[in-house]
């Protein structure tokens, strides 16, 4: 969505550091910006400040005046943003877009100034708790861009595709600005007229016809653009024409059943943190989609556009999801807790809306979905992403499996299931029964009554392997490689199952260590490739798995 010419701020900021339990406003007044740090950039990955917790300050002076607009793609844990000294907005939700409107005040040089925070708070309703199994980093993960606000803003811009086959979607807007009263927006597709939008105070919505219409798929990812102009202004989007659909508990996109074999993967790094750099974002992509997967979960946190771009370009489908992990009933039932995951949940199904590759919608990974308690907040996630759009799908990653009570309230039902890790039978050697048995019995209650109707996925399931060690024994790549090779076979073999995201892309940093399961060395060591992307030998098994499926699925037609 673009309209006037934006700064890119990124590039090198002043800072300066505190260290946990100091307070930003004791010392604003003397603050010394004694360094540098890259944005985007997590401190506590220099050398400096090596995965310390505190205040990382960045400083910036930019050329600005009058009313701008300011864009944080993503921080975390949380932000204060000062200009000129003065507070003007708070960013209190790790990895969430920001669009912060204010007034510069006099055209000339003024001071940006971003306190980041990586404390944890453990209160009920915050969003990054410290058990969570993923690095709680601190630092500006993503893009800022500073512009002159334009006089019309665009607050909302959806263009869902309802016929793709035939180029029928709907666009529907919310801007806001000078834009009072009955006005027309003109509609442009690929830069061809298409008819005008009638608007009442900003808001207005309406079927819209494609001109030659070319569906938008994994084997052909083709992206048309539409531009609303109005006020002067104009907005700009790409999106794809694809439907994705339940049909007789299968997913289906542009009508054909959906196999989804691919990973979770954290958009993470070693050396950046989750600041990652768009070309191993890319080399990442081109490579999971070269090894015949296609598809990612963005585990557990929602996806940049950067990411959701290439996916779209690559033609990789997406699960995104908002974030949350093993939340508890003190969270699930806690106020705060339940509006900001809504607030969070709605603005990432804003920002991925018109991004094709994006098919799956979650939130709340692994919460405790087994009482009753927890139904009222997964059932107003669930309708709030189905108010975004209603066509498409709904779901969350659950661990409780057949004692979940809230399956009911989605579209698509996940599992994540570790057989031959977590739990019972710590053979030394992988048993591949025990696996078939496991996931055997997760489709036959899948196909109950009650929820044949629904797509069954394995959204989570793997084994650790530390890069080097072999034998075939626990911990070794043989015994991660055989279990998700039994994994993937059933699942291309499974009629009921649509599909399965293994655990995981690459090794990730992670914080708590205390279980002897699990995070070896302070790394979720479940990647199929390691933490700097060297393929495990399972790499190699699933990608000549896949070669070999594709292959005999072309010489059956
Ligand atoms: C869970 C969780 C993942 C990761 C995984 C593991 O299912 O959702 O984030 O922690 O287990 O490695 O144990």
């Amino acid at each position: 969505m673009t309209s006037k010419e934006k700064y890119d701020l990124s590039g090198l900021w002043d800072f300066a550091f505190l260290p946990e339990g100091t307070s930003l406003s004791d010392k604003l007044a003397g603050l010394r910006f004694t360094t540098s740090a890259a944005v985007p950039g997590c401190f506590d990955l220099t050398p400096e400040y090596y995965l310390r917790r505190g205040t990382g300050i960045y400083r910036r002076r930019v050329e600005a005046g009058g009313e701008m607009e300011l864009v944080s793609e993503g921080l975390g844990l949380r932000g204060d943003f000062y200009w000129d000294r003065q507070r003007i907005a708070v960013v209190d939700a790790p990895f969430s877009r920001r669009v912060i409107r204010f007034n510069a005040g006099e055209p000339g040089v003024h001071e940006l100034m971003i306190a980041v925070n990586n404390e944890f708070d453990d209160s009920p309703s915050s969003l990054f708790r410290r058990d969570y199994d993923f690095y709680a980093h601190g630092g500006i993960y993503r893009k800022i861009t500073l512009a002159p606000a334009a006089a019309v803003l665009a607050d909302e811009m959806k263009i869902i595709p309802l016929e793709p086959e035939k180029g029928k979607v709907r666009i529907a807007v919310r801007l806001s600005g000078a834009v009072s009263g009955l006005m027309q927006a003109e509609i442009r597709f690929d830069c061809r007229p298409a008819g005008v939008l009638p608007l009442r105070d900003g808001i207005g919505e309406q079927v819209f016809q494609v001109p030659s219409p070319h569906l938008w798929s994994p084997d052909d990812p083709f992206l048309h653009t539409a531009e609303i102009s109005t006020g002067g202004e104009t907005f700009a989007a790409e999106f794809g024409l694809r439907k994705v659909e339940c049909r007789g508990g299968k997913l289906c996109l542009n009508g054909k059943p959906l196999k989804l074999i691919g990973c979770n993967r954290h958009d993470a790094h070693p050396e950046f943190g989750y600041a990652v750099p768009l070309d191993i974002r890319l080399r990442d992509l081109t490579r999971l989609k070269q090894a015949g997967m296609n598809c990612i979960r963005g585990c557990h946190y929602p996806q940049s556009e950067e990411v959701l771009s290439l996916c779209d370009r690559l033609g990789i489908l997406v699960w995104d999801e908002s974030l949350g992990w093993g939340n508890h009933e003190a969270s699930l039932t806690d106020p705060e807790f339940q509006a900001r995951q809504v607030r969070e949940t709605r603005r990432m199904a804003l920002d991925s809306v018109n991004h094709p590759s994006v098919i799956l919608w979650g939130f709340l990974n692994e919460a405790d979905t087994t009482q009753e308690f927890a139904r009222p907040l997964v059932k107003s996630l669930a309708e709030t992403l189905h108010e975004v759009d209603p066509t498409r799908l709904v779901t969350f990653g659950t661990c409780r499996l057949t004692k979940d009570i809230c399956l009911d309230l989605v579209d698509v039902i996940s599992f994540n299931t570790y057989p031959c890790w977590y739990g019972l039978g710590q053979d030394q050697f992988c048993d591949a029964e025990d696996i078939r048995k496991n996931l055997s019995e997760l489709v036959e209650f899948a196909s109950k009554p009650e929820y044949r109707e629904k797509p069954l996925l394995i959204s989570e399931i793997g084994a650790e392997a530390l890069p080097g060690i072999y034998g075939g024994q626990r911990w070794s790549e043989e015994y991660q490689a055989d279990l998700l090779e039994t994994v993937v076979r059933f699942v291309l073999d499974s009629d009921r199952c649509s599909g399965t995201f293994l655990w995981q892309f690459c090794d990730t940093r992670t914080f708590l260590s205390n279980c002897s399961q699990s995070a070896a060395g302070g790394f979720n060591s479940k990647g199929l490739l390691d933490r700097y992307r060297n393929p495990k030998i399972s790499w190699r098994r699933i990608s000549h798995l896949l070669q070999q499926y594709k292959k005999h699925k072309e010489d059956e037609k």
